[in-house]
């Protein structure tokens, strides 16, 4: 495939960057988080977004050296931001299945964390329903390896998989985040507000903590506001930018 071979050499070659989307806390205002997302500056194509690679990523195994790439390279960033002064909160990477289920995975983030020198607390994994549904005692005890160091752990897009509420209650957690899917409705449709109110609800009996993904407007912000969601990220308040951009922004305390 070619698209394949130009991958390897595009990881090589450092034409793979990292992009960061602000969280925010709605009743601040403040930039509490932001997730990596990757790109790829491709020599005569232009930027290509994740969901055109990963998936080749993930079939030639190319995921693993990519997939650690993206998690020192948040992880420096997110480091080199606090040695600035600059507070984003939360550095947040999404995580492939593939890349979790290595069995030194944890060991890997532990190193990552040792030779950036960021706090574990600073760093929340995304991993995925079917990631952690796929072999749950294995996954268990990877996600207790990973707390146990100090690191987060959250769901991506929450609900759009399968994952059983029984077992919801059995993984190490430390927030859900709530697929846009559950957004986009909300202002048409009582039962898409009634679905979302729901989730956070759920979220917050188990005692996560929340984020809604994919806020593209005003309504669903206020509407995320009075079902207490603080945490909101979407198009209505940032795109993913670079680095340099991000701290542009603003509204992250000094
Ligand atoms: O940025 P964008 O909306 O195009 O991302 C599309 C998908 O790619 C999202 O589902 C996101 O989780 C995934 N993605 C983005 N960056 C990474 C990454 O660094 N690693 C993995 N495994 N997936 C990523
Ligand atoms: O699956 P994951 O949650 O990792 O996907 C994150 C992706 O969602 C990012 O690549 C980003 O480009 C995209 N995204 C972020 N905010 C919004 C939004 O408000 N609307 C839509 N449609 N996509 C968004
Ligand atoms: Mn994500
Ligand atoms: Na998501």
């Amino acid at each position: 495939l070619h698209l394949e071979s130009e991958l390897w050499r595009a990881l090589a070659d450092n034409q793979l960057v990292l992009h960061y989307q602000p969280q925010i806390d709605l009743l601040s205002g403040k930039v509490v988080g932001v997730e990596a997302l990757v790109r790829w500056r491709h020599p005569t194509r232009g930027l290509i977004g994740p969901a055109e690679f990963i998936p080749v990523a993930e079939e030639c195994g190319l995921i693993l050296p990519l997939g650690h790439w993206v998690l020192l390279t948040a992880c420096r960033q997110a480091r080199s931001w606090i040695d600035q002064g600059i507070d984003m909160g939360e550095m947040a990477v999404n995580i492939s299945a593939h890349q979790f289920r290595q069995p030194e995975f944890a060991q890997s983030v532990r190193a990552i964390l040792a030779e950036t020198g960021l706090d574990a607390g600073r760093l929340e994994l995304e991993i995925t329903e079917s990631t952690i549904m796929h072999g749950v005692d294995a996954a268990i005890t990877t996600m207790a390896e990973l707390r146990g160091m100090g690191v987060r752990l959250a769901i991506d897009d929450f609900g759009t998989g399968y994952s059983s509420l029984a077992y919801l209650r059995r993984f190490p957690l430390d927030r859900l985040k709530i697929d846009r899917s559950f957004l986009a409705d909300i202002d048409s449709d009582p039962d898409a507000a009634s679905l979302l109110t729901s989730i956070v609800l759920l979220g917050r009996s188990l005692g996560l903590q929340l984020v809604a993904e994919g806020v593209e407007n005003l309504a669903q912000a206020e509407f995320l506001r009075s079902l207490e969601c603080e945490r909101v990220q979407g198009f209505h308040f940032y795109q993913p930018a670079s680095a340099e951009e991000v701290v542009g922004f603003g509204g992250f305390g000094l």
